[in-house]
């Protein structure tokens, strides 16, 4: 370990799990009144997508209801989270983002 493949009963593998901490995404909601480009600039600010990333993302929430902005640590998630809510606030904007657990 950890080049050897210790192995338990029938194959079983007895390696502990290790650094493979919970991943979870940052969920953008739709709604009617925030206007897409105001979408597509919190996209490209807070998760680093392109101009082109960011408009495929933002009108595919507007067509779905939601969608995954990106996917990251729970600290990292959760500052995300923040960040776009907050964002949105101050710009009078109902834009949303919530989190959800990944698989
Ligand atoms: N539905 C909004 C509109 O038509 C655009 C929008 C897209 C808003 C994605 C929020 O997460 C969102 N102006």
């Amino acid at each position: 370990y950890p080049f050897s493949s210790p192995e338990g009963e029938a194959g079983v593998q007895i390696v502990p799990k290790l650094d493979t901490p919970k991943m979870y995404k940052v969920i953008l909601l739709n709604d009617d009144y925030t206007p897409m480009d105001f979408v597509v600039l919190v996209l490209r600010r807070f998760f680093t997508k392109t101009e082109e990333q960011a408009t495929e993302i933002m009108l595919d929430v507007h067509k779905k209801g939601a969608g995954i902005a990106g996917v990251y640590s729970l600290e990292i998630a959760e500052m995300k989270v923040m960040q776009v809510n907050q964002f949105a606030q101050l710009n009078k904007y109902p834009l949303k983002s919530t989190l959800e657990e990944e698989s």
